[in-house]
C-alpha cells in the first residue's frame, strides 16, 4: 500500500451526503479499542466541553506564540494545550454566526444558509437545521449552552429549540447591546433622546434570558454597558455550578460555553481591568477568558470529572481589524471577514487526560463543521449523525484519539458568503475569489473593508514556505492541479443535489 499523503492519497465517500474522509486504518483501530476500553471502564460515553471564545486570533495565546510577547500572559490556555492537542491548522468560518452555525450543524454555512451574523433583531437562523445538542440529547446527554448564541433571535431558532436543554446567556453578540449606549463611539444616538427611543423599538432582545427546552425564554438582566463587564463572570458561575451538578448525574453531558469576549468592544471585569502587561481592553479580557477556562477545568478535576470529559478550546474567527486596537493578533494575512488565513484560522486545542496523549501538536486540517461526526463518533452512535441533508463534517475521532493520530480530513473549503471562495489540501491553498486587501482600500486591512474579487487565473499558495499568502506559486506548481479540480468539482457538484439554502445573507442578495 502507497505511503499515506494528503495530497496524493484519495479520500473515501461513506455516502452520497457525506464528505468523503481518509481512512487510518491503524489509527481507526486504535481508537476503536480505546473507546470501547472507556466505555466498559466508564459505562457512558464522554462529557463534552466546547469553549468558545469571541473574535480571537491564532497568535493570542503563549502556545501558539503570543500571550507574553503580545502583552497577555494566558497560562491556563498553554497549561491546556500541554494536556493535549494543539491543532495549527484549524478552521473556523470567516465571521460569528456562520462558524458558531457550523460548529452546531456540520454543515459548511452555503447549507445550513447563516452567510453572515443576524443583527438587531433580523429574522432567520438555525431553525430547520439539526445540531449537536439535538443529536447528543437522543443519545441520552444532557445539554447546556451558556453565553452568546446569535445563530438566530427568532424563537425557533433559540437554544430551547433547537435541543438544547437549558440556556443562560444572550442572543446577540456583545457590540449590540453597547455600541448604542457608549458616547465615544454613538455620541449622536446616546445624546438624542429619539435615536435612543428609535433602536430600543427595534426587534431585538437588551437583555440576557434564562430559557428551558421547549418554553419561552426569560428575561434575566439588561445588558447595560456595566452589565456587559459582568457578563463572562455570571456566566462562568452558571457553568461552573452546571459542572458541580452533573458531577452527581448518571447521565453524560454537553456544556457549549460561549464567552462574551474578547469581541469588540471590551469593557473588562474590574478583577482584570489593566492587569495585562499591555494594560489594553482587549488584552485584559484575553487575562479572564484564560482565567475563566481554568476555573471551569478546575471545577472539573475539584468533581472527579476531568477524565470523562472531551475539551474543546476555540474562536469563532479571526481578528476584527476594523476595531483594532480593540482586536486580536493573527501572524497570518488579513482578517475576520476574509477567506486569507487571518480570517479562518483559528486556536484549536482538545483535552481529554489519558485519551487524547499530552503535549501533541498537529497540522492536520480540523474543521468546525468536524465537530458533530466528532462527537457522535465518540458517544458511539455515529448512525445518529442525519442522513437527510449534506454533512460536510468527518468524524475525527481517530485524529484525536490515536497516538500521532492523522487528520481525516483532505480538504477545507473557504467560502465567502455565498461565493465559493477556495480550497486547502495538505500545505497548498488554492484561491478563486477573495476579498481584496490591499493599499488601494480606503483604509486599514481588515477583512470588511475590501471588494469581492474574482481571480483571473486562480492563486496557489504553499502555506509551509509562505503562511502569509504574498506569493502565488501557481505557474510553478500546475501539476497539484488535479488534486483541486477534484475536489472542487466534487465539493460543489453536492449542492446539485443537496441545493444550496440562504437564510441570512446580503441585502441585495436576498432579493436574487
Ligand atoms: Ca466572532
Amino acid at each position: 500500500m502507497p505511503v499515506f499523503d494528503p495530497i496524493a492519497s484519495a479520500a473515501t465517500r461513506i455516502s452520497e451526503a457525506r464528505e468523503p474522509a481518509f481512512v487510518h486504518v491503524d489509527d481507526s483501530n486504535v481508537a476503536k479499542q480505546k473507546l470501547a476500553a472507556y466505555m466498559k471502564r466508564r459505562g457512558r460515553p464522554p462529557n463534552v466541553l466546547i469553549y468558545l471564545m469571541d473574535d480571537v486570533g491564532w497568535g493570542d495565546m503563549g502556545c501558539y506564540g503570543g500571550g507574553v510577547a503580545v502583552g497577555a500572559p494566558t497560562p491556563q490556555f498553554d497549561r491546556l494545550a500541554a494536556q493535549g492537542l494543539r491543532l495549527t491548522s484549524c478552521y473556523s468560518e470567516p465571521t460569528c454566526s456562520p462558524s458558531r452555525a457550523t460548529l452546531l450543524t456540520g454543515r459548511v454555512p452555503n447549507r445550513h444558509g447563516l452567510h453572515r451574523p443576524p443583527m438587531y433583531g433580523e429574522p432567520g437562523g438555525l431553525q430547520g437545521e439539526v445540531t449537536i445538542a439535538e443529536l447528543l440529547g437522543q443519545a441520552g446527554y444532557t445539554t447546556q449552552a451558556v453565553g452568546k448564541w446569535h445563530v438566530g433571535e427568532n424563537e425557533a431558532s433559540q437554544p430551547q429549540h433547537v435541543g438544547f436543554d437549558d440556556f443562560y446567556g444572550f442572543l446577540s453578540v456583545s457590540d449590540m447591546y453597547s455600541e448604542w449606549r457608549d458616547p465615544q463611539f454613538f455620541p449622536e444616538i446616546v445624546y438624542s433622546a429619539a435615536r435612543t427611543e428609535w433602536i430600543k423599538n427595534m426587534p431585538f432582545n437588551r437583555c440576557f434570558v434564562h430559557a428551558k427546552k421547549g418554553a419561552a425564554a426569560e428575561n434575566v438582566e439588561e445588558v447595560t454597558i456595566p452589565v456587559l463587564s459582568l457578563l463572562d463572570e455570571k456566566w462562568c458561575a452558571y457553568s461552573t455550578a452546571f459542572i458541580e451538578r452533573m458531577a452527581s448525574e448518571k447521565k453524560p453531558w454537553l456544556l457549549y460555553h460561549c464567552t462574551r469576549g474578547a469581541h469588540f468592544d471590551n469593557y473588562p471585569h474590574e478583577k482584570f481591568l489593566a492587569k495585562s502587561p499591555a494594560r489594553h481592553p482587549y488584552k485584559d479580557t484575553l487575562l479572564e477568558l484564560d482565567d475563566i477556562i481554568g476555573r471551569l477545568t478546575a471545577t472539573l478535576k475539584a468533581t472527579g470529572q476531568l477524565e470523562d470529559t472531551l475539551i474543546f478550546i476555540s474562536s469563532d474567527n479571526g481578528p476584527h481589524m476594523e476595531t483594532w486596537p480593540d482586536a486580536a493578533y493573527t501572524p497570518f494575512r488579513c482578517a475576520k471577514g476574509s477567506t486569507w488565513e487571518g480570517g479562518v484560522r483559528v486556536p484549536g486545542i482538545l483535552v481529554w487526560p489519558g485519551m487524547i496523549d499530552a503535549g501533541r501538536v498537529s497540522d492536520g486540517i480540523f474543521d468546525f463543521n468536524d465537530i458533530l461526526p466528532t462527537l457522535m463518533g465518540l458517544a458511539g452512535q455515529p448512525e445518529r449523525v442525519p442522513t437527510d441533508r449534506f454533512i460536510d463534517g468527518v468524524d475525527q475521532s481517530s485524529f484525536l484519539l490515536a497516538p500521532d493520530g492523522l487528520s481525516n480530513r483532505k480538504y477545507h473549503y473557504y467560502w465567502l458568503m455565498t461565493t465559493f471562495s477556495g480550497l486547502r489540501c495538505g500545505e497548498y491553498k488554492m484561491l478563486l475569489s477573495s476579498t481584496s486587501d490591499d493599499a488601494t482600500d480606503a483604509f486599514g486591512t481588515g477583512g470588511f473593508t475590501g471588494i469581492l474579487q474574482r481571480h483571473t487565473y486562480p492563486k496557489l499558495y504553499n502555506l509551509y514556505l509562505d503562511p502569509k499568502e504574498t506569493h502565488n506559486y501557481l505557474t510553478r506548481k500546475l501539476s497539484y492541479m488535479e488534486a483541486f479540480q477534484v475536489g472542487m468539482r466534487d465539493h460543489l457538484g453536492t449542492f446539485r443535489r443537496f441545493p444550496a439554502k440562504r437564510v441570512m445573507g446580503m441585502a441585495a442578495d436576498a432579493r436574487n
